[in-house]
């Protein structure tokens, strides 16, 4: 394989001196920072985005608390009335061509007007996955003095709660527990396979109704294609339609990554709440009502992978990577935590690399360039480490987040990579990949 890193070595080394990968990651972060908050990348995402703050802020925190702080705050402060958090929240001095789809489309503080939709900031209309809860307790922890004397976890907290609370009601489609998805774009891995059978079903907008912005910076083969945007603009333009209200959808769909993050953050909210001198009992105990349903709707034991479920057709049979972020779940039982390590390292998972595909490497649909029908993210291999960390798979989880960081760091922090080649591809100085190889080289 081209990629440059020790496969013999556990760990990624702490921060040197001048030159080092802390110094690098910390000038893309710096590059990208606008002064109350991080784009993911200049290029192609100029704006805050939702779950992508709650990565950055988790690398932040070891640069600046203050800024980590601060950019899950600007983050939380353009929080609908009814608890959600778009995911994007746009940045007024940015030209409208420069991102499609722009505030013009989502029409926020109009069209939804009616669930909360703040007045003075534009705002996309749907969420993103609940990382932020797990991010703002990590962030507590890195300077716990200022995050107190600055009075963080009380003024984020019930924000939180409501984000929570919004996910938990609003979005339980299926009626059985979980948080339901209504657009590719919510799961954050927009034209993963997964998607392409509830996708199929949606009719496109004509290609001519929209003007795509990304492939004036990205690479069309790397990117979703025409006729994923002509559905994502299906999908938004009726949602805005209905008034952002979250009745039964035309795509609606349990997704185990989002899912797994939600019970992550849930438990990360009973510690907050703790911190503030509330129990957190009903909150780890909701997070356990959470994970049976995780299993129970989601698991299947053949594949030994979640699945995603389609609330119009069931259970979607394709291996995504998010059906193995659930290993971030502390309650997963424990016989499926180990069939997702084998799964891991089988032959749907297991590069060779220790780079983890975004999607199975014997579907037909994988593709190692195309987004997430194949190539590797940071934020997923930093979930995986976390997760298998947790479960006491220790080598594995110094591995995958070796191959993270030094993929990370010979790319000049690409968006995404070949998962066999380790080669870049999307944007370079993306920002959650910045955060994440130098959290994890911490
Ligand atoms: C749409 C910002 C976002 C990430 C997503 C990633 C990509 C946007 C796009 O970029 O999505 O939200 O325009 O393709 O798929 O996970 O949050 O980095």
């Amino acid at each position: 394989s081209g990629i440059a890193y020790d496969p013999t070595s556990t760990r990624a080394p702490g921060p040197a001196g001048p030159g080092s990968l802390h110094v690098r990651a910390a000038r893309v972060l710096a590059a990208n920072w606008t002064g109350g908050s991080t784009v993911p990348s200049r290029s192609l995402y100029p704006h805050q985005w939702s779950w992508d703050s709650a990565f950055i802020a988790i690398g932040l925190r070891h640069l600046s608390p203050l800024r980590a702080q601060t950019e899950l705050e600007t983050l939380l402060a353009a929080q609908w009335a009814d608890g959600r958090i778009p995911h994007i929240v746009f940045n007024p001095s940015v030209p409208l061509d420069a991102y499609f789809p722009s505030p013009d489309f989502w029409r926020s503080s109009t069209a939804g007007r009616a669930v909360g939709a703040p007045r003075t900031v534009q705002t996309s209309g749907i969420v993103q996955p609940p990382v932020h809860a797990l991010a703002a307790w990590l962030v507590h922890l890195a300077d716990p003095g200022l995050s107190r004397a600055r009075g963080f976890l009380a003024t984020v907290h019930p924000r939180l709660a409501a984000w929570h609370r919004y996910l938990l009601h609003r979005r339980d489609l299926g009626g059985g527990g979980l948080a339901s998805v209504v657009h590719p774009w919510e799961q954050g891995m927009d034209n993963s396979p997964c998607w392409d059978a509830p996708l199929a079903r949606v009719a496109p907008a004509p290609a001519r109704s929209f003007q795509r912005a990304d492939l004036d910076h990205g690479a069309a083969e790397d990117r979703p294609t025409d006729l994923d945007y002509g559905r994502y603009v299906r999908l938004a333009a009726d949602y805005r339609d209905a008034g952002y209200a979250d009745r039964q959808r035309e795509f609606a769909v349990e997704d185990p990554a989002f899912n797994a993050l939600l019970i992550a953050s849930e438990h990360a909210l009973a510690n907050i709440a703790q911190e503030l001198g509330a129990a957190g009992t009903a909150r780890h105990a909701r997070a356990e009502r959470l994970t049976a349903a995780l299993v129970e709707r989601l698991w299947d034991p053949e594949r030994e992978i979640f699945l995603c479920r389609d609330l119009h057709g069931g259970p979607i049979p394709e291996r995504g990577v998010s059906g193995l972020i659930p290993l971030i779940v502390p309650e997963l039982p424990g016989e499926i935590a180990a069939a997702l390590v084998r799964t891991l390292s089988g032959p749907h998972f297991g590069t060779g690399t220790d780079l983890v595909p975004s999607y199975d490497l014997l579907g037909a649909a994988f593709d190692p360039h195309r987004y997430w029908r194949g190539p590797a993210w940071a934020n997923t291999g930093w979930l995986l480490e976390r997760g298998l960390r947790l479960h006491g798979e220790r080598e594995r989880a110094d591995a995958v987040g070796a191959a993270v960081v030094e993929t990370a760091d010979a790319t000049g922090f690409a968006e995404y990579a070949d998962p066999y080649t380790g080669e870049a591809c999307g944007a370079t100085g993306f920002s959650w990949t910045a955060a994440l190889a130098l959290d994890l080289s911490r």
